[in-house]
């Protein structure tokens, strides 16, 4: 690289020395250098020497070179700071965009995530006041049906059996029970639920003869005895349950011999008081034979009041019954053996059951 530079300055040398001219500059920085330029003439051979005071073009030129080179300078300052402030602004403008980006993305995700979390709020509760609001009616509905059913239950009246075939459907033990009867109300019966499928009213039993059956006729009309003994229900009770229905009567027997016998009527109906509590019978069936029926619509009589077709009071004599002219039964009498038709029977009931 030396060698190459001194080749070169060597042949710019030689090239000099053929346009017949040597510039010398002096080494020094002053404005006022004097440049001597040798000048050879072919003919002469003698160096002339001319003396170029160049200051002045020096001077230009320095100016002209430094305020090239500060125009130049300056310029590309500019531009590079130009460039650099566009640069910064592109890539602030672009990161503001980009965090305003960023922070609009947070902002709405926030906001969606609260304005979820609030949607999400309000539904729960509305939700949670809606089920509590359906509670309260739900519980107030079912007081308001307690209150309501308490009331009705304490106006309603105990619902009682009409007759010992209603209490069967529950109980079918034999026992005083308590039946509810037309404008009477509760009245305590002896229900057999053993005889012929059960369901039956007891209104006549006697066993013992220790209950005195030789009775008035307002006696007989109330009832006597005990019903879980020996007694007699009462005509004003028979009547009532005889014509709340249609009623069969089974009247049970135990001879002097010991043995059991018995007379159904299918149709059996008592009349009231006015009717001095007449009899109505029908349908016979049975082991002891027909000694009723023929009596149908015979009145009722006791001692102290003679309701028979006979000049006297058969009561007085067979005690209480149905006697219309004479009769072939009597089962109320204390004086002598009770009879149907020519049976003795000592242990008697008279029982009734509701058909339909
Ligand atoms: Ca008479």
């Amino acid at each position: 690289m030396r060698e190459k530079t001194v080749s070169l300055l060597v042949i710019f040398f030689l090239y000099i020395t053929t346009l017949n001219f040597v510039w010398t500059i002096p080494l020094n920085n002053s404005d006022d250098a004097v440049v001597e330029m040798p000048l050879v003439t072919n003919n002469l051979k003698a160096p002339l020497v001319a003396d170029l005071d160049v200051s002045a073009l020096n001077k230009q030129l320095k100016h002209y070179i430094d305020t090239a080179i500060s125009k130049t300078f300056i310029s590309k300052v500019k531009d590079i700071v130009k460039y650099s402030q566009d640069e910064l602004k592109t890539t602030m403008v672009t990161a503001y965009k980009e965090s305003l980006q960023e922070s609009k993305a947070v902002y709405e995700d926030d906001l969606a995530h609260l304005v979820g979390g609030f949607k999400s709020r309000v539904e729960s509760l509305f939700s949670d006041l809606a089920e509590n609001v359906t509670d309260l009616i739900d519980n107030l509905e079912e007081r308001s049906s307690n209150v309501t059913q308490t009331i009705t239950e304490k106006n309603r009246p105990i619902k009682l059996p009409r007759d010992c075939r209603d209490i069967k459907e529950s109980n079918t033990r034999s026992g005083v029970y308590e039946i509810s009867i037309d404008t009477v109300g509760g009245k305590q019966v002896y229900c057999d639920m053993d005889v012929d499928g059960g369901g039956w009213i007891v209104i006549q039993r006697r066993s013992n003869w220790k209950v005195k059956f030789e009775r008035t006729w307002k006696e007989y009309e109330n009832g006597f005895g005990d019903v879980a003994g020996e007694h007699w229900l009462g005509n004003k009770y028979i009547h009532l349950l005889t014509n709340s229905g249609k009623f069969e009567l089974r009247v049970n027997m135990e001879t002097k011999g010991g043995s059991e016998i018995y007379a159904v009527y299918k149709s059996f109906k008592l009349g009231d008081t006015a009717s001095q509590y007449q009899i109505t019978i029908d349908n016979y069936s049975g082991t002891a034979g027909n000694y009723l029926e023929n009596k149908s619509s015979g009145k009722f009589s006791t001692r102290d009041r003679d309701n028979d077709g006979e000049s006297r009071n058969l009561a007085d004599g067979y005690g209480p019954w149905w006697y219309k002219d004479g009769s072939n039964s009597w089962l109320l009498d204390d004086q002598r053996e009770n009879y149907w038709g020519r049976t003795i029977g000592r242990k008697t009931s008279m029982i009734i059951r509701r058909i339909s």
